[in-house]
């Protein structure tokens, strides 16, 4: 009886030992883009790594589905919820539920505007307006303060639309020769890039200097469509935009693209981190930001063999 009691005792405590694996459910906003690709891999390939149980729910694109998908993680019982946001607005009611729940929130990539701070515990990702500030002091250096701008938003109403916008246009504000002409979104998405700068195209003939957009991928798609209207990127376009993609730096060595603006996805290992230093309940800086450089003619070749993504 007494080695039987013995056994019990040792198995409890072996079991005790075995800390039970930490579950985040994980509502990503879609898969629009590279950077978006590179990032879901990022947070994939370290839940892994960390034998985390990551619930990952695709939002398409759709606030309504990354809402969603937070009830089902809350009533899931998840041990933490981490949201990319795909625009800055609507999220207090889910993340109340989350807190009533006693479930703390990680918010990344994208920032959002709530009036209680108290309803997710950190951000982790770029700084959209140092971004934008970068693409346009990059561009007063390059042009002397002359040129004709048209740009290509990315999603109406996410932050990195927002931000881009807002932060370049203060820095372009500020030299009176160079002139915003148009501004039209492409959704972040490459067709959508392409789409707009044909309609662009159109609508200014080759009556501009500059297209700056708010990825990699609008910008290349946009580079068809200048190339098809028989222009030379580079020559007679520059091209800047932001991500630094491996595709787009391999495009600013080709002179085709002439500057991209990092904006680092793979921060996988950091959420992790801050998920369980949150989870046991410790007190983290609210805004955890990525360092991003910038990638023109002098640098581009020679880190694409280090670019992971
Ligand atoms: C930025 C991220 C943006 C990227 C786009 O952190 O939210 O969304 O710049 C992506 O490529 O679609």
């Amino acid at each position: 009886m007494r080695s039987l009691v013995t056994l019990l005792l040792v198995l409890a405590a072996a079991g005790a030992l075995v800390a039970k694996p930490l579950t985040v459910g994980f509502a990503q906003t879609g898969a629009e883009s590279a950077w978006r690709t590179a990032n879901t891999t990022s947070m994939k390939a370290e839940a892994e790594r960390r034998g985390i149980v990551l619930k990952f729910a695709d939002g398409q694109g759709r606030q309504e589905n990354q809402i969603r998908a937070v009830h089902s993680f809350i009533a899931q019982g998840v041990d933490a919820i981490v949201i990319a946001p795909i625009v800055e607005t609507g999220w207090e009611p889910v993340l109340r539920a989350a807190k009533q729940a006693g479930i703390p929130v990680i918010i990344t990539d994208r920032t959002i505007k709530v009036s209680d701070d108290s309803l997710y515990a950190c951000f982790v990702g770029s700084d959209f307006l140092q971004e934008g500030r970068m693409a346009a002091e990059w561009l007063v250096r390059r042009t002397g303060g002359k040129g004709r701008i048209l740009e290509l938003q990315g999603t109406p109403g996410s932050a990195p639309a927002n931000d881009r916008r807002k932060a370049f246009a203060e820095v372009i504000a500020q030299h009176p020769g160079l002139t915003i002409l148009d501004s039209q979104s492409g959704d972040f998405r490459r067709s959508g890039g392409k789409e707009v700068m044909e309609a662009l195209l159109k609508k200014h003939g080759h009556n501009f200097d500059i297209v700056y957009a708010h990825n990699d991928d609008m910008a290349l798609g946009a580079l068809q469509a200048i190339e098809e209207a028989g222009l030379k990127p580079g020559k007679d376009v520059i091209v800047l935009s932001i991500d630094a993609i491996r595709e787009a730096i391999q495009a600013v060595a080709d002179g085709r693209i002439s500057c991209t603006v990092e904006c680092n996805p793979l921060f996988g290992p950091k959420v992790y981190d801050l998920v369980a230093k949150v989870v046991a309940g410790q007190k983290v800086a609210r805004m955890q930001y990525n360092r991003d450089e910038l990638f023109d003619s002098t640098n581009a070749a020679a880190v694409l063999p280090s670019r992971q993504y």
